[in-house]
C-alpha cells in the first residue's frame, strides 16, 4: 500500500466566514473525528496534523458593496495562504481542511505561487455543485465562497486577487488551468462571466451523457510528470442525499459510484499534489456521515482501490 514518499499536512481552517449558513466552521474537527489522519496512515502515508489556524471570529453581518466580511475573509485567506505556502517550502502535501471555500482562495494562491517558483504547470480540478464565479456586480448573496474562482483569476478587490504577488504581478490563475466537474447550479449573470471567460466546465449533463469516465479523461487530458495537479473538493459537490451536510444542497450530484470514480482516475494520474476539503457542514449533518463519506473519498484519491489493476478495463 505505499504509494507516495510524500509526507501529507493537515491544516484547520475552522471558519464559515465566507458561507451563507453558519456551521463550515466544525468541519476540520468533523474530519479529524471520522479519522481522516488514521485513514491517510493505513495507505502508506506520512501525516501531520498542524492543528487549527485562528483567525476573526464570524460577526455575521450582512453583505457591504457586495461582499460579506471582506476584511475578515480577507484576513483567513492570508493565514491559509501562509500555512499552505510553508508546506510547499517544505515538500509537504497541503490538505487544507475547510471551512468554506472561500479559503480556496488562499490555498490555491499559495500553490500558484509555488508552481511559479518551481516551473511546475498547474491544473486545478473544481470538485462542485457551483461555479463559484461570482463577482460583487454578479453576485445574489454577497457571500464570498461563490466568488474564490473569480477571484483567483483576477476579477476582485485587491485584498482577494493580489494574495499571492505573482511575480510580473498577474492573476493566481488563467481560465484554461482550471477544470470544473459536477457543476449544477450557476447564478444567471455568473452563467454569462463563466461563459466569456472560456472555463472548460463538466457540468452535470456532460456527466449524465458521457459517464464520468470520459469526464475526467477529458479533465486529465495534458497532465504530466510537470504538472502540479490541485484538488479543490467542495463536498456539495456530491448528491445530498449521501452528502447531506453541506451548506448550499444542490439535488442530482454525483453518486457514490460517480464519485468514487472521480476520486480513483485523479489518483491513477499520479500528480495529485495538495488538496482542500471545504464546506462540509457538521451543523447540517446526519451523525457525521457526510464527514465519513469525504473521508472514504479521499482515501480513494490517495490511491485506496479494490485491486491492484495492472492494465486498463
Ligand atoms: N459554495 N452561487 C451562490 C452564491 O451565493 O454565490 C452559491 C455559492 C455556493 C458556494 O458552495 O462554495
Ligand atoms: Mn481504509
Ligand atoms: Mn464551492
Ligand atoms: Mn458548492
Amino acid at each position: 500500500t505505499l504509494r507516495s514518499a510524500q509526507p501529507t499536512s493537515l491544516i484547520g481552517a475552522p471558519t464559515d466566514i465566507g458561507a451563507g449558513a453558519r456551521g463550515a466552521s466544525m468541519g476540520p474537527e468533523a474530519l479529524r473525528v471520522a479519522g481522516l489522519q488514521a485513514a491517510l496512515e493505513l495507505h502508506g502515508l506520512q501525516v501531520f496534523d498542524r492543528g487549527n489556524l485562528g483567525g476573526p471570529s464570524n460577526p455575521w453581518l450582512p453583505p457591504v458593496n457586495g461582499y460579506r466580511h471582506l476584511p475578515e475573509v480577507a484576513q483567513w485567506n492570508r493565514l491559509v495562504y501562509d500555512a499552505v505556502y510553508a508546506e510547499l517550502q517544505l515538500g509537504h502535501l497541503p490538505i487544507l481542511l475547510g471551512g468554506d471555500h472561500s479559503l480556496g482562495l488562499g490555498s490555491i494562491s499559495a500553490v500558484a505561487r509555488h508552481c511559479a517558483e518551481s516551473g511546475k504547470k498547474l491544473r486545478v480540478l473544481w470538485l462542485d455543485a457551483h461555479a463559484d464565479f461570482n463577482t460583487s456586480e454578479l453576485t445574489p448573496s454577497g457571500n464570498v465562497h461563490g466568488m474564490p474562482v473569480a477571484c483567483l483569476c483576477g476579477f476582485g478587490p485587491a485584498e482577494l486577487t493580489q494574495l499571492a504577488a505573482m511575480p510580473g504581478g498577474g492573476p493566481a490563475l488563467r481560465p484554461e488551468q482550471i477544470r470544473q466537474i459536477g457543476i449544477r447550479s450557476v447564478d444567471a449573470g455568473e452563467k454569462r462571466f463563466v461563459h466569456e471567460q472560456g472555463l472548460e466546465v463538466f457540468d452535470m449533463r456532460a456527466i449524465d451523457e458521457v459517464g464520468m469516465r470520459q469526464v475526467m479523461e477529458r479533465a486529465l487530458a495534458g497532465v504530466d510528470t510537470h504538472t502540479h495537479l490541485h484538488v479543490s473538493f467542495d463536498v456539495d459537490f456530491l448528491d445530498p442525499d449521501i452528502a447531506p451536510g453541506v451548506g448550499t444542497t444542490v439535488p442530482g450530484g454525483p453518486t457514490y459510484r460517480e464519485a468514487q470514480l472521480c476520486m480513483e482516475m485523479i489518483a491513477d494520474s499520479g500528480r495529485l499534489a495538495s488538496l482542500d476539503i471545504v464546506e462540509l457542514n457538521p451543523a447540517l449533518d446526519v451523525r457525521n456521515k457526510t464527514a465519513v463519506l469525504a473521508v472514504d473519498l479521499v482515501e480513494s484519491l490517495f490511491g485506496k482501490s479494490t485491486l491492484m489493476r495492472t492494465r486498463p478495463v
